[in-house]
């Protein structure tokens, strides 16, 4: 099981965000005394920069592995607004401009309107989360993300009775964003959640990891991440909320719907077209390091799996 209850958690256990740091240093410092050339990169994870967050951990909503260094989670992404190499995201979106911004908010709600970022998140406490992340590609992470549950704002915007799905938009700005200028994907990059997948407590929406404020390339200033499902379908840089009835066309399923499905919940036992995902290889880990098992709903299946009761999910993929 990876998600612990709070009577499971000694407070020792409770890490400040700052402390990372000088935990990887002394890492760093460890394996540079063990004089193992394949153990180098570890010394290269990084140093946390950027606005520090207050947060507080949620350890009954935290893994309890190791999350993956500053440089692993800030330097291996996927972003195709960017570009579609892991590393130009990181090379990339450093002069995306993300203050001010605004997020506009229509379809089935009583709150609809366009917002400035600030208003949407001021009245909702930050918390620290340490998820897993399962991309679609077979591999894994475990991020430290700062954000508060997107369930919270989706009550305050008051969906109607006829919204049954919400719909993330991306920024649509070739100007600023060199990847849509090319037509890799449909832009905007689009992704919905059915509204009580939303309302999941687990459903996060992220402003900062590290306990620092989002790095562009991991989608500031706002993001989501859906923990139980494939990396994709946790939109960056979101400047759209819509709720609608109808299922929303997303944009992975509409560029090739026999490999990506609407609800993308991690199933090891239904394989991508070209590649099995069984299992996954989590990033920095090493060349050696073998292969992990893939857990159905990416290990959250006790919190999430009810939400799917009476579904297919090998046609429901
Ligand atoms: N707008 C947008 N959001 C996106 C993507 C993208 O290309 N564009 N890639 C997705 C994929 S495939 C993954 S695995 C995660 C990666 O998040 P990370 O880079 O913060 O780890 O972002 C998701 N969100
Ligand atoms: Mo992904």
């Amino acid at each position: 099981m990876l998600i612990r209850r709070p009577a499971d958690i000694r407070p020792s256990e409770i890490t400040p965000a700052d402390v990372y740091a000088q935990r990887r240093r002394f890492l760093a410092g460890a394996l540079a005394l063990a004089g193992s050339t394949l153990l180098a990169p570890a010394a290269r994870a990084g140093t946390p920069t950027g606005t520090v967050l207050a947060a507080r951990r949620n350890a009954a909503y935290s893994v309890t592995e190791a999350p993956n260094s500053w440089d692993d989670v800030t330097g291996y992404n996927n972003y195709y607004e960017f570009g579609t190499d892991k590393s130009d995201p990181a090379a990339n979106a450093g002069h995306l401009r993300v203050t001010p911004w605004t997020v506009t908010v229509g379809g089935e709600c009583d709150l609809k309107g366009r917002f400035a970022l600030e208003d949407l998140i001021r009245p909702h406490p930050l918390e620290e989360r340490i998820y897993r992340l399962r991309c679609v590609e077979a591999w894994s992470m475990v991020v430290p993300w700062v954000g508060f549950p997107l369930g919270d704002l989706v009550r305050r915007l008051k969906p109607t009775s006829r919204a049954k799905f919400v719909q993330f938009t991306t920024l649509n700005d070739p100007a600023q964003m060199p990847g849509e200028r090319s037509r890799t994907l449909d832009w905007p990059y689009t992704e919905a959640l059915r509204i009580d997948e939303a309302a999941h407590p687990l459903a996060l929406l992220a402003v900062g990891l590290y306990g620092r404020v989002l790095p562009n390339q991991n989608g500031a200033p706002l993001r989501l991440v859906v923990p139980w499902k494939y990396g994709f379908k946790s939109s960056k840089a979101i400047v759209r909320i819509d709720f609608t009835e109808r299922m929303p066309e997303t944009t992975w399923a509409r560029a090739n719907p026999t490999e990506y499905g609407f609800y993308a919940n991690v199933n090891p036992a239904v394989d991508h077209p070209r590649w099995s995902q069984k299992t996954e290889r989590r990033i920095g880990a090493g060349v050696f390091a073998p292969r992990q098992g893939t857990l159905p709903f990416n290990g959250y299946a006790e919190q999430v799996a009810s939400l799917y009761t009476g579904l297919d999910l090998r046609k429901n993929f």
